[in-house]
């Protein structure tokens, strides 16, 4: 691990010069490099990595709850646990960092399951795919919601458009401030803007959230102007709670691909 403004991190190569870099509080991506040294993450300058504070930026863990729909803390507890550095491959065709956050059910009254997590993130073919994996260690049921709220780096959001979310091919307008759960949507989508062109793949996720704050929010942890430089895309569990059983597993997937 190596310290990253007072906070520890990984950092892992790909083959090609591509970067990824993560957290170990959150298991929190902050930082994707691709090939040519062009970060494809936002991230707020005005945003400490080293806490107490979640941090505004890269590839926030939501679990087990999205946002205030529910009791918890918003967005739940991963975003902000310190999460455990696995040994994994970190050397193949696609080499990969494994996190893994155990739950008691103790730990947390309003969500007394026991749970283990792991996060994986690999340096795929001009692509970051992030894999979240929950298991039922408890001996009883469980329900959760999770997602990967993507901080994208857009350059200007006004001028950025999304496909894949809207039905019958529709392209969203990202002119206005958004805050919308789109329910059930397969994807891909296809992101374009001024500093960015991405489709993005998603496995196992049933929802697709997209966040824009736009210029009137008033949030702490953003400098002025910063809304613009984002987008955020998160591949979602969250109109439909995951339901797991005793000793079940799930597994959900968000790949972001650099498209030519
Ligand atoms: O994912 C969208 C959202 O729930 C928005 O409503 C917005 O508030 C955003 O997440 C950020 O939440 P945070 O707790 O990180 O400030």
């Amino acid at each position: 691990t190596l310290m990253m403004e007072g906070a520890p991190a990984v950092q892992l190569q790909g083959p090609t010069g591509d970067t990824v870099t993560v957290l170990l509080r959150g298991a929190q991506v902050i930082s994707w490099v691709d090939a040519t040294g062009v970060e494809r993450l936002y991230r707020s300058p005005l945003s400490p990595l080293d806490g107490p504070q979640p941090v505004r930026g890269g590839v926030p863990v939501i679990f087990p709850q999205f946002s205030g729909r529910g009791p918890m803390v918003r967005h739940g507890f991963a975003r902000t646990s310190l999460w455990e550095w696995l040994p994994a491959d970190a050397a193949g065709a696609e080499p990969q960092l494994v996190f893994r956050m155990q739950h008691a059910a103790h730990e947390t009254p309003l969500w007394p399951h026991d749970c283990a997590c792991t996060l994986t993130v690999a340096l795929v073919p001009a692509g970051l795919r992030m894999t979240l994996a929950v298991h039922n260690t408890g001996n009883s049921p469980l329900s959760f919601h999770a997602a990967l709220h993507t901080y994208l780096e857009v350059g200007d959001v006004a001028r950025s458009t999304l496909t894949g979310v809207l039905p019958q091919g529709e392209v969203l307008s990202l002119a206005e401030p958004i805050d919308h759960l789109f329910e059930s949507v397969p994807g891909p989508f296809a992101l374009r803007s001024p500093a960015t062109a991405l489709d993005l793949v998603h496995e196992g996720f049933t929802d697709a959230v997209v966040w824009n704050p736009g210029p009137q929010a008033v949030i702490a942890d953003l400098p002025a102007g910063g809304y613009a430089r984002f987008l955020c895309v998160e591949a979602a569990s969250v109109g439909v709670p995951v339901q797991l059983a005793p000793g079940a597993h799930w597994q959900g997937s968000q790949c972001l691909f650099i498209a030519t």
